[in-house]
């Protein structure tokens, strides 16, 4: 049983978090998520629009998905791995070496991330006031 782990806010799902998810799936038996809490998230200076329970909601409907669980800080990773026998730690490579420390513990692969999409683009493209939605 080859178990994957990998974190994020995954705030406004889209296209782009699918495809990290779905490609972390298939690189093992089961896929674990750590969710960054809404805690968390001002920790890390971002305000998700869905409370941590709707995006843990939407993400324990994803097939792709095994198991969510709390990310609550940066420095739970060892333990999580240790505690969750994960094998391989999955992050986009907007994070490339960031959690390279985990090679002692299991594999770490960064994937390519999905170019033209992301959670600010969706707020931006949809705040009206924004003057590139106005130009038409
Ligand atoms: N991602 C992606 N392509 C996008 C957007 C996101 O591959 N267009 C990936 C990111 O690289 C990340 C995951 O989807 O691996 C979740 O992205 P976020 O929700 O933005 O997570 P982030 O804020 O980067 O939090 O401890 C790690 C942090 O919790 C990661």
């Amino acid at each position: 049983m080859t178990t994957v782990l990998t974190y994020g806010t995954f705030d406004l799902l889209h296209w782009g978090h699918i495809r990290l998810l779905e490609r972390a799936s298939k690189l093992g038996d089961q896929l674990i998520v750590g969710l960054s809490t809404d805690e968390f998230n001002a920790q890390k200076h971002k305000e998700a629009y869905h409370s941590y329970e709707h995006r843990k909601y939407i993400l324990e409907a994803i097939r792709y998905v095994n198991q969510v669980i709390p990310e609550k800080n940066w420095k739970q990773k060892i333990s999580d791995v240790k505690k969750y026998h994960v094998d391989i730690f999955v992050m986009g490579d907007d994070w490339k070496g960031q959690f390279d420390f985990l090679k002692e513990y299991c594999q770490v692969i960064y994937l390519p991330r999905t170019e033209g999409i992301s959670t600010t683009k969706i707020k931006d493209d949809l705040n009206f006031d924004h003057p590139s939605t106005n130009s038409k």
